[in-house]
C-alpha cells in the first residue's frame, strides 16, 4: 500500500470511519487535515464501539495519529475526547499522537457566534453542527486566530487578543451580547495549555521523517466533497476544503504525498443540515432508507435526509477530487427493495444536464432523471467476497461504477472491519 487519502464523495457520513479504521491497521501514520470536531467517525472493533469526532481514527489501533494544520482545534473538546477514549482503554501519549503547533484554535466565542447566527437565520440557517467551525476558519483566514503555538506564549497574547476581540465584540454587539470576557478567556487558555502543548510540534517535520523511512501515511478526510467550501453546495457547506488536495496543504506535505485517493461512497444518498438535495425522498422509501441505515449523526444525533443514489453528484466529486477508486458502503440498506433507482442526469428549464450546476437556485431546481433497476431479495450484509453477492447487487455496483466513471476498489457490507470485499 502506498499513501492513501480517504475522502467522502457525497455530503459526509458515507461510512469513512470503518474504511479508515480498516486502512489504519495497515498504515504507519494517520493524519487529519481539515475540519474539526464536526466530524463523526464510528469505529466498530469486535464488541467495542468508538465514536471519534476530532481524533484521527488511527488512535484506536495505536498507530501514530496526527492533527494537521488544516484542522481547527477545540482544546476542550480534545481533552474530553481523549479522556473518553482512555476510559475505553485506548492509550494516548506524545509517542502516538501529535498536533500541529500552527493549528488555529476554536474558542468558546466561536461556538457562541455559530449559535447566534444560526438562531438569527431562522429557516435560512445552514444547519451547522454548532461547534464553531465556520467562525474559527474565518478568524484563521482573517489573521486573528489564536493558534496552538500561542499557548506557549500566553504572557504576550495581548496584541492578538486586541485584534480578535475588536472583531468579535462588534459582532456580538449586533446580537445584543456582552463583549468577550478577556480575563476569563485567558484564564481558560492558561488552564488547558499544558494539556495541549504536550502533543504540539511542527508535524510536517515528524511526517517528513515518516515519509523518508518509506512508511505509509493515511490521510483521513472529514465531511464530504459536496460540503467543500469551493466545490460544494455553497453556502450550505462547511468552511474548509474537503477535497483530496487539502491533505497536502493541511498537513505540510507536498501534493505528491496524497497517493491513492479513495472516495467513500454510500450506495444511496444522505445529507444532514440544510441545502439542495436533488434525489431526496420525503416518502416511505426515504424513511425506510433512514431506518435501515441508522441515519443519525454521530456527533449531534441529528436525523439525516435520505434519497436514491445520485451518480451525477458522485461523478463530479470523483473528478474534482481526483479519486483513484471508490469504496462503496452500506449496500445492504438497499437489500429487499423490488426496484432501486439511480439518478443519471438532471432536468433544468427544459434542458438536460450531466453535471451539478454552481448556482444555489439551479441546484435547488434541478429535477433528477432516474434509471430503474430490479432489486434483490437476498441479504448482502456481511458478504466478504464477490461470490457472496446476489447477481442483481453486482449489476447495481457495476452500473454505479460505469456511471461515475471511477473504479470500485472496495465494497463494505457491514460496520465490522472484516466485512469488506476487495475488488482490486
Ligand atoms: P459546520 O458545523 O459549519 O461544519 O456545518 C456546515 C455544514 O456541514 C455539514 N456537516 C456535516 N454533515 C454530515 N456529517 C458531519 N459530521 C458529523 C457526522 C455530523 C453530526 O459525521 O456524523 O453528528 O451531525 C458534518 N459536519 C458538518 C453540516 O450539516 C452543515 O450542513
Ligand atoms: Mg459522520
Amino acid at each position: 500500500m502506498a499513501n492513501v487519502t480517504v475522502i467522502g464523495a457525497q455530503w459526509g457520513d458515507e461510512g469513512k470511519g470503518k474504511i479508515v479504521d480498516w486502512l489504519a491497521s495497515r498504515a504507519d501514520a494517520v493524519v487529519r487535515f481539515q475540519g474539526g470536531h464536526n466530524a463523526g467517525h464510528t469505529l466498530v472493533v469486535g464488541d467495542k464501539v468508538y465514536k471519534l469526532s476530532l481524533l484521527p481514527s488511527g488512535i484506536v489501533t495505536g498507530t501514530l495519529s496526527v492533527i494537521g494544520n488544516g484542522v481547527v482545534l477545540d482544546p476542550w473538546a480534545l481533552k474530553a475526547e481523549i479522556e473518553k477514549l482512555e476510559g475505553q482503554g485506548v492509550t494516548i501519549t506524545p509517542d502516538n499522537f501529535a498536533i500541529a503547533d500552527n493549528c488555529p484554535l476554536i474558542l468558546p466565542l466561536h461556538r457562541d457566534l455559530d449559535g447566534l447566527r444560526e438562531t438569527a437565520a431562522g429557516a435560512g440557517k445552514i444547519g451547522t453542527t454548532g461547534r464553531g467551525i465556520g467562525p474559527a476558519y474565518e478568524d484563521k483566514v482573517g489573521r486573528r486566530a489564536i493558534r496552538v503555538c500561542d499557548l506557549a506564549h500566553l504572557d504576550h497574547l495581548e496584541p492578538q487578543l486586541d485584534r480578535l476581540c475588536a472583531h468579535h465584540d462588534a459582532l456580538r454587539a449586533g446580537f445584543d451580547q456582552p463583549p468577550v470576557d478577556r480575563e476569563e478567556l485567558l484564564a481558560d487558555l492558561r488552564e488547558i495549555a499544558p494539556f495541549v502543548l504536550q502533543f504540539a510540534q511542527p508535524v510536517w517535520k515528524r511526517l517528513k521523517k515518516v515519509r523518508k523511512a518509506g512508511a505509509k501515511i493515511l490521510f483521513e478526510g472529514a465531511q464530504g466533497v459536496l460540503l467543500d467550501v469551493d466545490h460544494g453546495t455553497y453556502p450550505f457547506v462547511t468552511s474548509s476544503n474537503t477535497v483530496s488536495g487539502t491533505a497536502a496543504a493541511g498537513s505540510g506535505l507536498g501534493p505528491g504525498s496524497t497517493g491513492f485517493v479513495l472516495g467513500i461512497v454510500k450506495a444511496y444518498t444522505t445529507r444532514v443540515g440544510s441545502g439542495p438535495f436533488p434525489t431526496e425522498l420525503n416518502d416511505d422509501v426515504g424513511q425506510r432508507l433512514g431506518e435501515r441505515g441508522h441515519e443519525f449523526g454521530t456527533v449531534t444525533g441529528r436525523q439525516r435526509r435520505c434519497g436514491w443514489f445520485d451518480a451525477v453528484l458522485v461523478r463530479q466529486s470523483c473528478a474534482i477530487s481526483g479519486v483513484t477508486g471508490i469504496a462503496l458502503t452500506k449496500l445492504d440498506v438497499l437489500d429487499g427493495f423490488d426496484a432501486v433507482r439511480i439518478c443519471t442526469g438532471y432536468r433544468l428549464d427544459g434542458k438536460i444536464l450531466d453535471y451539478f450546476p454552481s448556482h444555489a437556485a439551479d441546484q435547488a431546481a434541478v429535477e433528477p432523471i432516474y434509471e430503474e433497476m430490479e432489486g434483490w431479495r437476498e441479504t448482502t450484509a456481511g458478504a466478504r467476497s464477490w461470490a457472496d453477492l446476489p447477481a442483481q447487487a453486482i449489476k447495481y455496483i457495476q452500473r454505479v461504477q460505469e456511471l461515475i466513471e471511477t473504479p470500485v476498489a472496495l465494497v463494505s457490507t457491514s460496520p465490522e472491519r472484516e466485512d469488506t470485499i476487495l475488488v482490486r
